[in-house]
């Protein structure tokens, strides 16, 4: 039975969709996992044993736990950063996720089928929001190019198209009409390759919580946070350059590459530094989010393109 959430926002009953049916489901499998019966693929999304990939040294201390599942931006469910109680309405099960367009061999995948195919791995990495806030936290999940390994994609493939899900009856932020849902992201195919492009499905070594993209995003930690698609319900190999959710609204202020730079401020504010959550500590921002040994090499020959913002 769904629980009433008498909201102003609320679409009618009989618009409940098969989600609606899940979250029964959902309770179900939390009370197996209590018994100590999780399903094998509850246990890979609950990887207690990994180890933060060495290649990518986080170094700053952790954001606390709470501050990083506390303080978010997920506009689908409201503009406002408090959130994350509103978001645990959203079913994570059942989920799938499409990868179609330019590729041999197109698929939709469930989202447990997805946490049992991939390596699983943890990553700590820095997150740089455009408004200067950072976090950094470890997530679970696997790189982007093994998803796209899956499904072969063709060589007239230029970018990769990132969509969110959009469910009016669990988000409340939809009905703000305004804005140019659903939120799409993208990239070119090459950074979609990189070795840092990742599909996260975990956060602190639990699954991924709804507020912060559950059940699966895209993170893209050398760019502004705003590219980290989250709840993704559809990847698409495309030819074109998509248009995407923030630079449909502001392209003066939010671009299609929104890689950080400490040095190209934003039209209202600098960008020189930013704020840690938890410590409220101001540090330097870096170019890349310091992670320019892995990507600046992506932007050698797009020099003329508006790489930072
Ligand atoms: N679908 C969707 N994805 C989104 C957003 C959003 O509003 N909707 N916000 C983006 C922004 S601006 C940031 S900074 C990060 C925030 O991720 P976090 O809440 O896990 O910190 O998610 C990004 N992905
Ligand atoms: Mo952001």
């Amino acid at each position: 039975m769904l629980i009433r959430h008498p909201r102003g926002w609320e679409i009618p009953e009989q618009a409940a969709t098969p989600e609606t049916v899940a979250l029964g489901r959902r309770r179900l499998l939390a009370g197996v996992a209590a018994l100590g019966l999780a399903s094998p693929a509850a246990r890979a999304e609950t990887p207690a044993s990994l180890t933060p990939d060495p290649r990518f040294p986080p170094g700053r201390p952790l954001t606390p736990e709470k501050d990083a599942e506390t303080y978010n931006n997920y506009y689908e469910f409201s503009d406002d950063k408090d959130l994350w109680e509103d978001a645990k309405i959203l079913p994570l099960r059942p989920w799938a996720i499409a990868v179609d367009g330019l590729v041999a061999k197109p698929k939709t995948f469930a989202i447990d089928e997805i946490l049992m195919k991939m390596p699983q791995e943890e990553r700590i990495y820095r997150h740089r929001c455009v408004e200067a806030w950072a976090m950094t936290v470890p997530w679970t999940g696997f790189p982007l190019r093994a998803l796209l390994a899956e499904v072969e994609p063709l060589g007239s493939a230029k970018y990769v198209v990132f969509q969110t899900a959009s469910l009016p009856k669990f988000m409340p932020g939809l009905q703000q009409p305004w804005y140019p849902w659903p939120y799409v992201e993208g990239l070119a195919i090459d950074e979609a390759e990189n070795d840092l492009a990742f599909v996260a499905t975990g956060l602190y070594g639990k699954p991924l919580p709804p507020q912060n993209g559950g059940p699966i995003r895209l993170v893209v930690p050398w760019k502004y946070g705003f590219k980290s698609a989250k709840s993704l319900i559809k990847i698409t190999l495309s030819e074109k350059r998509p248009a995407v959710f923030w630079q449909s609204i502001q392209p003066r202020e939010y671009g299609f590459w929104a890689n950080v730079n400490p040095d190209v401020p934003h039209p209202r504010w600098s960008q020189a530094s930013e704020r840690l959550l938890g410590s409220n500590e101001r540090v330097p921002t870096q170019i890349y989010n310091g992670y320019g040994a892995f990507v600046a090499s992506l932007y050698a020959d797009r020099m003329k393109e508006p790489l930072f913002m």
